[in-house]
């Protein structure tokens, strides 16, 4: 019936794809992400998925954001912040030239935590998909791609591997297909995107598929309806860049990132209750999660 193989993520697999640490590693082990995103009103969003990032256990993380929006809200210390052009819509024309440099040294890029979808953030994602870094595309930065055919045309042609991860509504605009239509049948719409692209793809939602560009499909199904809350897909998106610098293979990283974030929020909701608890608490919970996944 599928146009891909099926196969069920256990704990036992989390469990044996962890990332390690040796007693001598450091910083410069695991991995720097460059992420973009946090236009004015919506810069909690890049901050979750940095603190995120953080928390899955990145080496370094350097964040991208329109000035206009510094001071940060929430903001950790641990993450280096860089004001680019920007006014109170987002990010403005220079911006994109002024990213550039920041590509230099970094293990992958992750684009579109509350980024906006102006021009400039169009022009910003063509030099992600244009440079040699793996991606990591989330919120805006899908809906650039459904907006903008020739971008869509540019991750078609990307070398290194770009994962994508739309909740339902961000599926239906990538593939122009309605949100009932991808619900029906989630395992198709994902497999045959990630198949036709070439790229992995995270189909977010109550048992999330992860699309491998070689037909696998990977179904999590930690997770529950308490993370139906702002903020929620952002922390996903920072974990699976934390995985990824780390030196997790896409076709691993993408369903980990989905089990530890469904797990860590099973964890909340069976200790404070099935709903309320934040998406910025799934983050901070992950080092417990670390430590108890068997
Ligand atoms: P409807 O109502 O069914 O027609 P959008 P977003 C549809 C940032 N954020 N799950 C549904 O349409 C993000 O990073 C910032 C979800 C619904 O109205 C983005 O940059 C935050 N949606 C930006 O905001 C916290 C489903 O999609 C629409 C669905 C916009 O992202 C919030 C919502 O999706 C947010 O993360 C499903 N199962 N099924 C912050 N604190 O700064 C259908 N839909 O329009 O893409 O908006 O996800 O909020
Ligand atoms: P976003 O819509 O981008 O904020 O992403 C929402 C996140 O919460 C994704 O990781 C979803 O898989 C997860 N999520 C939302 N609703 C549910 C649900 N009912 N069951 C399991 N996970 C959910
Ligand atoms: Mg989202």
């Amino acid at each position: 019936k599928y146009p891909c193989s099926l196969e069920q993520v256990t704990e036992k697999w989390a469990a044996a794809q962890l990332p390690e640490r040796s007693a001598a590693s450091h910083k410069g082990h695991f991995g720097h992400i460059l992420l973009v995103g946090g236009a004015p009103a919506t810069r909690g969003a890049a901050v979750l998925a940095a603190t995120a990032a953080l928390r899955s256990g990145c080496g370094l993380i350097s964040l991208a954001v329109p000035e206009s929006s510094l001071p940060l809200p929430g903001m950790l210390p641990e993450i280096m912040v860089q004001g680019l052009n920007g006014n109170a819509k987002g990010f403005c024309k220079k911006a994109a030239e002024s990213l550039i440099p920041m590509l230099e040294g970094k293990s992958l890029a992750a684009a579109g935590p509350g980024m906006g979808t102006g021009k400039t953030a169009a022009a910003i994602l063509r030099i992600l998909l244009e440079s040699s870094l793996p991606l990591v595309l989330d919120a805006d930065a899908l809906n650039l791609l459904a907006l903008h055919g020739e971008l869509m045309d540019l991750l078609s042609r990307k070398k290194e591997a770009c994962v994508l991860t739309p909740h339902p509504g961000e599926m239906a605009r990538l593939c122009g297909m309605s949100v009932q239509a991808v619900q029906e049948d989630r395992i198709s719409a994902a497999s045959n995107f990630a198949l036709e692209k070439g790229c992995h793809l995270l189909l977010k939602g109550a048992s999330t598929v992860a699309a491998t560009p070689d037909g696998i499909c990977r179904i999590i199904t930690k997770g529950n309806p308490g993370m139906a809350t702002g903020g929620s897909g952002d922390v996903l998106c920072g974990i699976l860049a934390g995985l990824m610098a780390q030196g997790k293979a896409a076709d691993t990283a993408a369903p980990l990132a989905a089990f530890l974030h469904g797990m860590a929020a099973d964890h909340l909701a069976e200790k404070q209750g099935p709903q309320g608890y934040l998406p910025s608490e799934v983050a901070a919970v992950l080092p417990e999660i670390f430590k108890i996944i068997t």
